[in-house]
């Protein structure tokens, strides 16, 4: 694995084969298939009543994509667009790249390219840079060499208990004379950190026997909730299952219409119904419709929300409980996105989203650019959640199942994964 990382990859940016002509054509043929959205507003949502009792059915027919409701012909955001239009993997393909480490029981063709690694898209990361400087200067086997890891991990956000029982073992073990060298403390920081992370880094696994597989997400505002469904849509569409996603978000128009466009780009079908539509009615019609065609896996957007905002946390549990009315097993996954950059404020988020609708997964976003980190460290410690993947930029591709090693190898030098510890 790790000889696939230093393989140099261009880092080419996400649309430079595109012309401006070519980008306003796609946007007009995008806005043209989604007639429906209405324009977007930035206010916070406001909970909606709870639909209690559920408004018996006859169930709406399954409402495909195209039938969203028709209001007033608005665009959609130029780089929603770009991002759902993104072409697939075999455009970005390099070949000779090995295969990513996917879990064993996830059956289908597997992502055929990947555009950057790892390592590629985590090297800006304040983890890398601090480890990195810190590697280069071929450092000598004392406390100094401890204090400048114990800073650059802190500064990662790696947490302070998580950074001082790092530190502190490899103490003991420096004037136990266990290493012969810097470097060869430096493996062992390398061994630690995989330690840390190897419990949680447990890939989804889609039960057959849920029927279909109800995947809720869930997650403050803006962290990459609706794109990572968009790279799910593509990953699961790739490994040849069935697929319906829920447009939950209803308190903006143009959530519901960039769910849509990730749908259209993926021939998914798209359960939605119209702005400030209850987002709990829309997840049941959604898992209704799901049944009734014998879809695999559901997946449910809901509408970004801060974990200090109670009445929207309390509709998460109002959601969960209206899917159990047709499912009591139902959602098979909640799944948390956080974003990358957030620090140590990825605790109290989780741990609120937790106490609120029990969160069974994670995904980390936006770790390519500037994230820290180091909060994966923090979080991994703190819960012990699965962290199912790890979203390294914004195309439909760059969502990777999390591996522990890739990420803790992306963060330290090149080489070091390799050099052993005595
Ligand atoms: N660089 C990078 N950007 C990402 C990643 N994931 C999502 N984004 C970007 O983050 C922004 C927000 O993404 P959304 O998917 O709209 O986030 P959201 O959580 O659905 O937002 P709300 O619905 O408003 O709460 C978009 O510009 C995405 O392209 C990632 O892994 N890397
Ligand atoms: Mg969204």
């Amino acid at each position: 694995m790790v000889s696939f990382f230093r393989r140099k990859k261009s880092d080419k940016p996400a649309r430079s084969g595109s012309t401006d002509a070519d980008s306003e054509r796609r946007i007009a043929e995008l806005a043209a298939a989604f007639p429906g959205a209405a324009a977007a507003g930035d206010q916070a949502p406001e909970p909606a009543p709870e639909p209690d009792p559920i408004p018996p059915t006859p169930p709406a027919p399954p409402a495909p994509a195209e039938a969203a409701p028709a209001t007033e012909p608005e665009p959609v955001p130029a780089e929603i667009i770009a991002a759902a239009m993104e072409t697939g993997p075999s455009s970005a393909a390099e070949p000779g790249h090995g295969p990513e480490s996917e879990p064993e029981s996830v059956p289908g063709p597997q992502p055929v390219a990947k555009p950057a690694g790892w390592r590629d898209r985590l090297r800006g990361s304040a983890l890398a840079r601090g480890l990195s400087g810190l590697f280069s200067r071929n450092p000598r086997l004392d406390d100094d060499l401890l204090d400048e890891i114990e800073t650059a991990l802190i500064t990662a956000d790696v947490g302070v208990t998580a950074t001082t029982d790092l530190i502190e073992d490899l103490r003991k073990r420096m004037k136990a004379r266990e290493f012969v060298d810097a470097n060869a403390l430096l493996a062992a920081l390398r061994t630690d950190l995989v330690e840390m992370l190897r419990p949680v880094a447990m890939p989804l696994r889609i039960d057959r026997n849920a029927k279909p597989f109800v995947l809720l997400t869930v997650g403050v505002n803006g962290v990459g909730k609706t794109t990572t469904i968009g790279k799910l849509a593509r990953r699961f569409k790739d490994e040849g299952r069935g697929l319906m996603l829920a447009a939950g978000d209803t308190f903006r128009a143009a959530a519901v219409a960039q769910l849509q466009a990730w749908g259209e780009r993926n021939g998914v079908t798209v359960i939605a119904q119209g702005q400030n539509a209850d987002a709990a009615s829309v997840a049941f019609d959604a898992l209704q419709a799901a049944k009734a065609r014998g879809t695999e896996v559901l997946i449910a957007d809901t509408a970004g929300r801060l974990h200090t905002q109670k009445g929207l946390m309390d509709e998460l549990g109002k959601i969960k409980r209206v899917l159990q009315k047709l499912d009591p097993s139902a959602p098979h996954e909640v799944l948390m996105v956080i974003d990358g950059t957030t620090g140590q404020n990825a605790l109290s988020q989780l741990r609120q989203f937790h106490a609120a609708v029990g969160v069974t997964g994670l995904v980390v976003t936006k770790l390519d650019g500037t994230a820290k980190g180091g909060m994966v460290f923090a979080l991994a410690r703190e819960f012990g959640i699965p962290i199912r993947y790890a979203g390294i930029g914004e195309r439909p591709e760059d969502l990777r199942v999390f591996d522990a090693e890739a990420f803790v190898d992306a963060l330290l030098p090149q080489g070091l994964g390799e050099s052993g510890e005595k």
